[in-house]
C-alpha cells in the first residue's frame, strides 16, 4: 500500500538524493564527504536518502549480520541529521521500483562502459573469487536510484564522481531516444573534504572497508578510540604543520580538523604554528571526538526504539515508491513493457 497523504507538496524545490552501503561501519570520511551534506541540504532542496543494502550483495554478505547492518545504518543516517519527516529516508530493497528500472537499464548501458569503472577494477581485484555480475552493473543500479527520483543534485564524495558520470550518460542516451523522460543529475562534491584519506596510508583514501580498524575512524567510535586512532596516525619526519604536496598524513587532518571546526586551512596553520604533531593530533582526535558524540548518542536512543525505526523505514519507503512507481510506468509506457 503507498501512502499518498504524506508524498512531498509539490512546490518544486529541486532534489537532492544520495545513498551509502550498509556494510562495515560509517567512517568520518563518509560523514564529511557525503553524510554531513545530506543534512545541511535539507535547508534548501526536497530530500531523499537511503540505505543501499541491495548494492552491498555485490560482496558476499551474511545475511544475519546485513540485516542488522542495514537497521543500524538507518538509524545511524538519522542520528546524523537526516529528519525522517522533513526528507525521504528509506532503504533502497523496501521499494521493488529499484530492481525493476535496473532491469530496464541494463539495456541501456554499454558493456565498455561498465568496464573503464574504476571502483568495478578496484573491488574485482580486492575480491577475485567472486567477480558477479551484480559488481560489474553496479553503477546501473546507482543510477537507477537517481534517476527513478528525477533527481537534481547527488551529494557524494570524489570517488563516485564516474558514477555520477555515467548515471548522466545513460539519462541522455535514454531521453535521446524517448524525450525527456529523466532528469540529468549533478554531482555535488564538496570542495573541501572529498576525499578523506585512510589514516594508515594517506595517499589510500579512508574506507570502511578496510581491514585495519587504525585505518578509519567510525561516527561510532568512542572518545578514547578516536583519540588513540588520530594519535597513530601516519604523518611525515618533518616537524611543521602546513598544508603542503609531500605531507599526505598532516594534509588529511588539516582537511579534517577544517572540516569539523569551520575554519580554513590557513587559520588551522596558523593556530598550531610553532607546535609539535602530537599537540596537533590530540587536538584534532579530541575535536572530532566532541563532534561526534552527539550523533552516537542518538544513535543509542534509536537502536533502543525499533518500533520508531520500523514505522520511519515503512513511512520512508511508502513516500519514495508514490515518486518512483510514476517514472517507472513513464519508463514502461515508452520502452513498450505492458
Ligand atoms: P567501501 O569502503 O566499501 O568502498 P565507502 O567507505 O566508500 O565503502 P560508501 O557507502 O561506498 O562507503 O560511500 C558512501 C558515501 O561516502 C559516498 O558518497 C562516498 O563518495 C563517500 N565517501 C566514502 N569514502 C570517503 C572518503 N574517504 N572521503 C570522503 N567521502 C567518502
Ligand atoms: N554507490 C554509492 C552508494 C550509493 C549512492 C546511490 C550514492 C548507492 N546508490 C545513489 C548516491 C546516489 C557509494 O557510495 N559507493
Amino acid at each position: 500500500m503507498e501512502n499518498t497523504q504524506n508524498a512531498p507538496v509539490t512546490e518544486k524545490k529541486k532534489i537532492s538524493l544520495s545513498g551509502i552501503q550498509p556494510t562495515g561501519v560509517m567512517t568520518l570520511g563518509n560523514y564529511i564527504g557525503a553524510v554531513r551534506n545530506w543534512v545541511k541540504f535539507q535547508q534548501e532542496y526536497d530530500c531523499i536518502y537511503m540505505i543501499a543494502n541491495l548494492h552491498a550483495l555485490t560482496v558476499r554478505q551474511d545475511p544475519a549480520a546485513l540485516k542488522k547492518s542495514t537497521i543500524a545504518a538507518y538509524a545511524l543516517m538519522l542520528a546524523c541529521g537526516v529528519d525522517p519527516e522533513r526528507s525521504i529516508a528509506f532503504v533502497q530493497s523496501q521499494v521493488p521500483y529499484h530492481t525493476e528500472l535496473t532491469w530496464i537499464l541494463n539495456c541501456y548501458t554499454q558493456f565498455g562502459e561498465m568496464s573503464r569503472m574504476t571502483q568495478f577494477k578496484d573491488k574485482s581485484a580486492k575480491h577475485a573469487d567472486n567477480i558477479n555480475v551484480g559488481l560489474f552493473s553496479y553503477p546501473v543500479l546507482m543510477a537507477t536510484d537517481i534517476l527513478l527520483y528525477q533527481s537534481d543534485v547527488v551529494p557524494v564524495g570524489d570517488d563516485q564522481k564516474q558514477h555520477l558520470e555515467v548515471t548522466r550518460d545513460i539519462a541522455e542516451r535514454f531521453n535521446g531516444i524517448y524525450g525527456n523522460v529523466f532528469t540529468v543529475p549533478e554531482a555535488y562534491i564538496p570542495p573541501s573534504g572529498a576525499r578523506i584519506m585512510s589514516l594508515v596510508d594517506p595517499t589510500k583514501k579512508m574506507s570502511k572497508s578496510d581491514e585495519n580498524p587504525n585505518a578509519f575512524v567510525a561516527v561510532l567510535d568512542d572518545k578514547d578510540t578516536v583519540i588513540r586512532k588520530f594519535k597513530r596516525a601516519v604523518t611525515d619526519s618533518e616537524a611543521e604543520i602546513v598544508y603542503r604536496e609531500g605531507k599526505d598524513g598532516i594534509n588529511n587532518l588539516l582537511t579534517i580538523y577544517s572540516a569539523v571546526t569551520g575554519k580554513t586551512i590557513a587559520e588551522v596553520e596558523a593556530e598550531f604554528a610553532g607546535k609539535g604533531y602530537g599537540d596537533f593530533k590530540l587536538a584534532v582526535g579530541e575535536t572530532v571526538a566532541d563532534h561526534l558524540r552527539p550523533a552516537r548518542e542518538k544513535f543509542n536512543e534509536y537502536m533502543a526504539d525499533k518500533a520508531f525505526l520500523e514505522n520511519a523505514m515503512r513511512s520512508g519507503a511508502e513516500r519514495a515508491a508514490y515518486i518512483a512507481r510514476k517514472t517507472m510506468s513513464k519508463v514502461n509506457k515508452k520502452v513498450g513493457i505492458i
